[in-house]
């Protein structure tokens, strides 16, 4: 068994090492506090979502484990208006609890980070790595600092959890199985529509969850895309550039996939603020280049 302190050792650069033990430690108290706080707050998050007490709970105890180790120069986070501030290099971008309204449901949440080598907003070609956490039947980490994609399970020990690897250098089956996109059908764009009866026509499985981090860890494992696409009425999508697209699109990166907004690799998007959204298309090469053509084509 391998764990992830020992795994990160020679494979990833001191300070991300640090932050991703700080992520997975700190990802062991959201865990445990999830049953119990699950009401809505009266608050909103910057982009006018209903808050729950678990997502300000989760976006205060990742904000501040990670600042407290010093390598962290800003948090910005989907729950604050403002970054919180540091003194170290790596500037943090994090969705602290993704998939919320599926509290209720009981249904995997998720929580997404970023770390970038340049102050926020800046494109994804500044990630050092990015990561995140499956809270479902199992507390996982998945990460990358750009030397493949590794999953570690979170195992009770005596000493507390302990994070065990459980899948190294993972990479998005050739052949492809699963499509999800959120949003409703009468919503997409037109050529998505046709994308999504072309995939059905083929025998893809619809696998929708409505938490990126779920729906994006089936097209990982079973190949696929996901996405969460231009809408008639709101052509920039759903999903924000910094928070949540440009960190998973460098897990798919690395895992033989790729990540557009229609047209463009999210990694090259420049958002000019924060909390700014982009159609999101991304998984198997093939299907991500097919959605391409057919937008371009529109
Ligand atoms: P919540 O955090 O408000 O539940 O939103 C989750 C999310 O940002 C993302 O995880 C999903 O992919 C997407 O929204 C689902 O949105 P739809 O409900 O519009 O399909």
């Amino acid at each position: 068994m391998t764990n992830l302190d020992a795994f990160l050792k020679d494979r990833a650069p001191a300070d991300l090492s640090r932050l991703l033990l700080t992520i997975a430690s700190t990802s062991t108290l959201v865990r445990r506090a999830l049953p119990f706080t699950t009401r809505l707050t009266r608050g909103v998050n910057p982009s006018g979502e209903r808050q729950t007490e678990i997502d300000v709970y989760a976006n205060e105890l990742f904000a501040s484990s990670l600042l407290a180790t010093g390598l962290v120069g800003e948090v910005a986070s989907e729950e604050m208006a403002e970054p919180r501030r540091g003194r170290g290099r790596v500037h943090v971008a994090m969705d602290p609890l993704d998939g919320s309204s599926n509290i209720s449901t009981n249904n995997p949440l998720g929580s997404i980070f970023g770390f970038y080598s340049s102050a926020l907003p800046c494109a994804g070609d500044r990630l050092l790595g990015s990561a995140f956490v499956t809270y479902g039947p199992m507390l996982t980490l998945t990460y990358t600092t750009g030397a493949g994609v590794h999953t570690f399970v979170a195992a009770e020990g005596q000493d507390g959890d302990a994070f065990i690897l459980m899948e190294e250098n993972a990479s998005i089956p050739e052949k492809p199985e699963v499509f999800g996109l959120g949003g409703q059908r009468k919503d997409w764009i037109e050529p998505v529509e046709r994308f999504v009866a072309s995939l059905e026509a083929r025998g893809l499985k619809l696998r929708y969850g409505g938490t990126f981090v779920g729906d994006f860890n089936q097209v990982l494992h079973y190949g696929g895309i996901f996405a969460y696409p231009a809408l008639k009425h709101r052509p920039r999508g759903k999903l924000r550039v910094l928070y949540e697209a440009a960190p998973m699109a460098l897990i798919t990166r690395q895992a033989g996939g790729s990540a557009s907004d229609g047209s463009k690799d999210i990694l090259s998007l420049l958002p000019s603020e924060l909390a700014e959204t982009t159609p999101l298309y991304l998984g198997s090469t093939g299907l991500v280049r097919e959605v391409e053509s057919l937008i371009r084509g529109s």
